[in-house]
C-alpha cells in the first residue's frame, strides 16, 4: 500500500528539502592498499582473530574505488539530489600527516565532479572512523595532537574540494568511535578503557570545533556541521532504578555530545558518574567545541531501552526487529527531533542516516524487501510529523545506497537499498530502491503541480 506521502501533492516536503543516500569510504571502496593508500585502524582491526563476525575485511568491499562511475550513474537513476560519502583520510594522506597522496585526492575529485555533472550535491564527511594507522601508533584520538592533524587534513580536503561540496561534516558518530572503539572495544582500535574513551570523545569534539574555525578562516563556503548517532532512551519500567539508568544513558549518548556543542559544557551528572575517568579539558576547549554550526546531522535507527536489571529483550517487545536486533521504532525519531528542538538551539537538522538491515535474498534477479520499504516510509513520515510541529529539518538520507561492510558484522548484514552480489559485484535495485525512486519522482511532480 502506498503511504499518503507517496500520493498526495499536498503532502510534499519543501521544494529545497535534500533527499539523499549515504555510504562511507571504508564500507564500500575496497582497494585498501591501492594507489598509495595507507592502512587505517579498520584495516588493522580486521586482522584481529574474532574481531569481525565473518572474518572478512574491507580490502574488496563493493569495489567502489574501481566502479565509481557506474555507481554514480546508479545514484543518479534513483533521483536523489544529494549523496553523502566520506573521504578516507589514509587514502589521501597515508600516514595522517605530511605527504599527500595525489591519486587518492584525484579519486575524490572525480567523485565530486561526477556527482555535480549528474546534478547531485556532494555531502562530504571527513571522518567516518578510518583513522590512519600511523596516527593510532602515536595514541590515535586519545592523543591531543591528532586534533591538529585532523585540522590539517580538513584544510587539505577543503583546498581540493571545498569549492564544490555542498556540505562538510567533521565526524560521523563520535559516540561510536569513543565507546565502541575504546570502552567496549568491539570496534577499531579495540581498546577497552573508559578513561581513554572519554578522552577520545573530548578530542573528537575539540577537533570538530578546531576544524570548523579553520575551515571558515580558509573561506569555506560549504555548510559545516557534525553527525551524531542519537536515540531516545526509554526506561524498561517505571522503577526508580530503570529511570536512573535511562537518565545516565541519555547523558552518555545524547547530552555528552549535544550539551558541549550547543551549551558549552559537559553534563554534570555524567561528569560525576565518570569520577576518575573524566577527560582532561584544557582552558578554552569548551569555547572551541561550541563554535556555531550550519547543520546538525542525526543518524537514527531505533530507540534504546535502559534497564537496571536484565538487559532489554527486543524480541519480547512485540515490535518488529531488524536483522541487527534493533526495534523498528519510527515514533522515536519524531520524539527525538522534538526533544532536540526543545532542549537546544539547533541549526537545521538533517537525517544523515536511517535505514534497516533485513534478510532479503536475491531471487530471480529481484529483492522484495517490503520490510525495508515500510521502514523508510514510516521514518520519513516521522520526520514529517516533527516538521509539522515546527522542527527545522533540511533533509533525509537513506543508509545505505548499497549493501556493504557492516563493521564488526562483516558482510552478513545488508542495509542497502541496492543489493550487492559480492562474488560478481553486480548491483541490483531492491524494491525499496524502486519505492524511493518513485517517491522522489512523486515529490518532484508535486512541486511541479504546485508551481503550475
Ligand atoms: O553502517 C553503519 C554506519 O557506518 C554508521 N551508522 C550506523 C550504520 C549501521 O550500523
Amino acid at each position: 500500500m502506498l503511504s499518503p506521502l507517496h500520493t498526495s501533492p499536498t503532502a510534499a516536503f519543501p521544494k529545497d528539502f535534500v533527499w539523499g543516500v549515504a555510504t562511507s569510504a571504508f564500507q564500500i571502496e575496497g582497494a585498501s592498499a591501492s594507489d598509495g593508500k595507507g592502512p587505517s585502524i579498520w584495516d588493522t582491526f580486521c586482522q584481529v582473530p574474532g574481531a569481525i563476525a565473518d572474518a572478512s575485511d574491507g580490502s574488496v568491499a563493493c569495489e567502489h574505488y574501481a566502479r565509481c562511475a557506474e555507481d554514480l550513474d546508479m545514484i543518479a537513476r534513483l533521483g536523489v539530489n544529494a549523496y553523502r560519502f566520506s573521504t578516507s583520510w589514509p587514502r589521501v594522506q597515508p600516514t595522517g600527516s605530511g605527504a599527500w597522496n595525489v591519486k587518492g585526492l584525484d579519486f575524490y575529485e572525480r567523485l565530486v565532479d561526477g556527482l555535480l555533472e549528474r546534478g547531485i550535491a556532494p555531502y562530504l564527511t571527513l571522518n567516518h572512523w578510518d583513522l590512519p594507522e600511523a596516527l593510532q601508533a602515536k595514541g590515535g584520538w586519545a592523543n591531543r595532537d591528532t586534533a591538529q592533524h585532523f585540522v590539517d587534513y580538513a584544510l587539505g580536503m577543503h583546498a581540493r574540494l571545498g569549492d564544490r561540496v555542498a556540505s562538510i561534516a567533521t565526524h560521523n558518530e563520535p559516540w561510536v568511535m569513543s565507546v565502541l572503539g575504546h570502552e567496549s572495544g568491539i570496534f577499531a582500535p579495540g581498546i577497552k578503557h573508559r578513561a581513554t574513551a572519554m578522552q577520545v570523545a573530548h578530542h573528537l569534539l575539540l577537533s570538530h570545533g578546531m576544524a570548523l574555525r579553520a575551515l571558515r578562516e580558509a573561506g569555506c563556503k560549504a555548510s559545516l556541521g557534525i553527525v551524531l548517532n542519537l536515540s531516545p532512551i526509554e526506561p524498561a519500567t517505571g522503577s526508580a532504578a530503570d529511570r536512573a539508568k535511562a537518565r545516565l544513558e541519555d547523558g552518555r549518548l545524547v547530552r555528552w555530545y549535544m550539551d558541549p556543542l550547543f551549551k558549552g559544557a559537559y553534563p554534570a551528572d555524567v561528569l560525576e558518574h565518570l569520577q576518575a575517568d573524566r577527560p582532561v579539558v584544557q582552558p578554552g576547549d569548551m569555547d572551541i567545541i561550541q563554535t556555531p554550526m550550519d547543520f546538525l546531522g542525526i543518524n537514527y535507527y531505533s530507540r534504546t531501552v535502559a534497564s537496571a536489571g536484565e538487559p532489554w529483550d527486543v524480541h519480547k517487545s512485540g515490535l518488529e526487529v531488524t536483522d541487527m536486533d534493533w526495534e523498528v521504532y519510527p515514533q522515536g525519531l519524531t520524539a527525538l527531533l522534538l526533544r532536540l528542538h526543545q532542549d537546544y538551539t539547533v541549526p537545521a537538522m538533517f537525517i544523515t542516516e536511517n535505514g534497516g538491515a533485513f534478510k532479503d535474498p536475491l531471487i530471480n534477479g529481484q529483492v522484495h524487501d517490503a520490510n525495508r520499504t515500510r521502514y523508510l516510509q514510516t521514518h520519513i513520515e516521522a520526520v514529517r510529523h516533527a516538521m509539522a510541529q515546527g522542527v527545522n529539518m533540511g533533509g533525509y538520507m537513506v543508509w545505505s545506497l548499497m549493501d556493504n561492510f557492516e563493521w564488526a558484522s562483516g558482510y552478513a548484514k545488508r542495509f542497502g537499498i541496492v543489493h550487492v552480489d559480492y562474488a560478481t559485484q553486480k548491483r541490483t535495485l531492491k524494491d525499496s530502491a524502486r519505492w524511493y525512486q518513485s517517491f522522489l519522482a512523486q515529490q518532484a511532480a508535486a512541486h511541479l503541480a504546485n508551481a503550475a
